[in-house]
């Protein structure tokens, strides 16, 4: 399973829990408003101590809530589990724009290109104040920190371009602050790579 796949299963996940709870509180309550009015039932009843119940509602929601951390982390893993092979590009942020530097010391600026098939990993760091280093057609959302490393990884499985934004409020243009990046084939990757 790709991290792209795992993100959007423990979103589906939830989502599902969510809304099956949504239907059935909601139905519930409409039922119990209608079955128990006042003009059928006059006089409240009480209830005290229901232990088999009490267990139920504990134990219940804790294994939702178990099963959801349960499916995120194996999602988490995926995003933070690097193939060994990856091509690895330095990333700096800095107001406001994105620096690439390729293996060859290549550096470009809001423009991150890469070989089609191959696993990419991304050094991150921020040359100035905090950043958001995120590439949402690949599920990655990742903090840029001056003085720290981060990192991401995604493997580059389809040709297109992508949008690439920054998800820290860093200043006056940080809604400006956008890059692409371009999946290109190995042969074109190589040819762009030497070029000046
Ligand atoms: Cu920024």
């Amino acid at each position: 399973m790709s991290p792209v796949e795992g993100v959007d299963r423990v979103f589906w996940y939830i989502l599902g829990i969510s809304f099956v709870l949504l239907i059935g509180i909601t139905a519930a309550m409409i039922v119990f408003a209608v079955k128990y009015r006042r003009s059928k039932h006059p006089v409240p009843a009480t209830f005290r101590d229901n232990w088999k119940l009490e267990i139920i509602w504990t134990i219940v929601p804790t294994i939702i809530a178990l099963s959801m951390f349960a499916v995120g982390w194996k999602a988490y893993v995926g995003l933070r589990t690097v193939p060994e092979d990856a091509l690895t590009v330095d990333v700096y942020a800095q107001q406001f724009s994105w620096i690439f530097v390729y293996p060859n010391d290549k550096e470009t600026e809001d423009e991150l290109v890469v070989p089609l098939g191959k696993s990419v990993k991304l050094n991150l760091t921020s040359e100035d104040v905090l950043h958001g280093f995120s590439l949402p057609a690949y599920r990655i959302k990742v903090d840029a920190v001056p003085g720290m490393q981060t990192y991401a990884w995604f493997e580059a499985d389809k040709v297109g371009t992508y949008d690439i934004h920054c998800t820290e409020y860093c200043g006056v243009n940080h809604s400006k602050m956008a890059g692409t990046l371009r999946i290109v084939s190995e042969e074109e990757y190589q040819t762009w790579l030497e070029e000046e």
